[in-house]
């Protein structure tokens, strides 16, 4: 199986929990920026303080953070990794192909979650997290549509992009993605 991944697909799509999967099946380090962008915020510090606010909002924080954020622990690691949540934007995917190449580890997979607004919305709802809330959920799926669909064309036209349908329980997800990673 593929050892440099990436996930995306729209918020609530799975992308979370499919990749805990994945990493504990394939002993792959899981770089989530939502958590890590979290534990910023648990902790208190004033990187979290500022990044809360935004995320409160279903807003992007800034790419700068982000990518400090993802840069250390990418950089110290060697046995294949996940990235999930990440890139969210066309700058972001930017920054990303320069500190790839940089130190030398492509990637060799994105995988697209897809799946219908309606369902989103109600899993979301029903997971409760602060940002999920209806208005709050609203904008995040516009984000998605304004600035991290763009992603899908990215890395389609570099031959990079394979797409799983995200309806059905965990398990059967996760079979999908399994098959389209190998
Ligand atoms: P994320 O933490 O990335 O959260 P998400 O996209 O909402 O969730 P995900 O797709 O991982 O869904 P999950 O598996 O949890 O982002 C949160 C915020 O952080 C963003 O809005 C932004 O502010 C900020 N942020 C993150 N990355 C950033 C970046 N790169 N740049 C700038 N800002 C950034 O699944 C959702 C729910 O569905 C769960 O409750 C789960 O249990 C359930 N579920 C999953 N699969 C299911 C299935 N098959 N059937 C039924 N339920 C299922």
């Amino acid at each position: 199986m593929k050892k440099r991944l990436l996930f995306l697909g729209p918020p609530g799509a799975g992308k979370g929990t499919q990749a805990n999967l994945i990493c504990q099946d394939q002993d792959l380090v899981h770089l989530s920026t939502g958590d890590l962008l979290r534990e910023e915020v648990e902790s208190g510090s004033s990187l979290g303080r500022e990044a809360e606010i935004v995320m409160n909002q279903g807003e992007l924080v800034s790419d700068e953070l982000v990518l400090s954020i993802v840069e250390k622990r990418l950089s110290i690691n060697s046995q294949g990794w996940l990235l999930d949540g990440f890139p969210r934007n066309l700058a972001q995917a930017a920054l990303l192909d320069d500190l790839l190449q940089k130190i030398s580890q492509p990637i060799e997979s994105v995988l697209l979650i897809e799946i219908d607004d309606q369902i989103l919305v109600e899993r979301m709802l029903l997971r409760g997290r602060k940002d999920d809330n209806q208005e709050v959920i609203s904008n995040r799926l516009k984000i998605y549509r304004d600035k991290t669909a763009p992603l899908i064309k990215h890395y389609k036209n570099i031959g990079l992009l394979n797409s799983v349908d995200g309806f059905g329980s965990v398990e059967d997800v996760n079979s999908r993605i399994k098959e389209a990673l190998n």
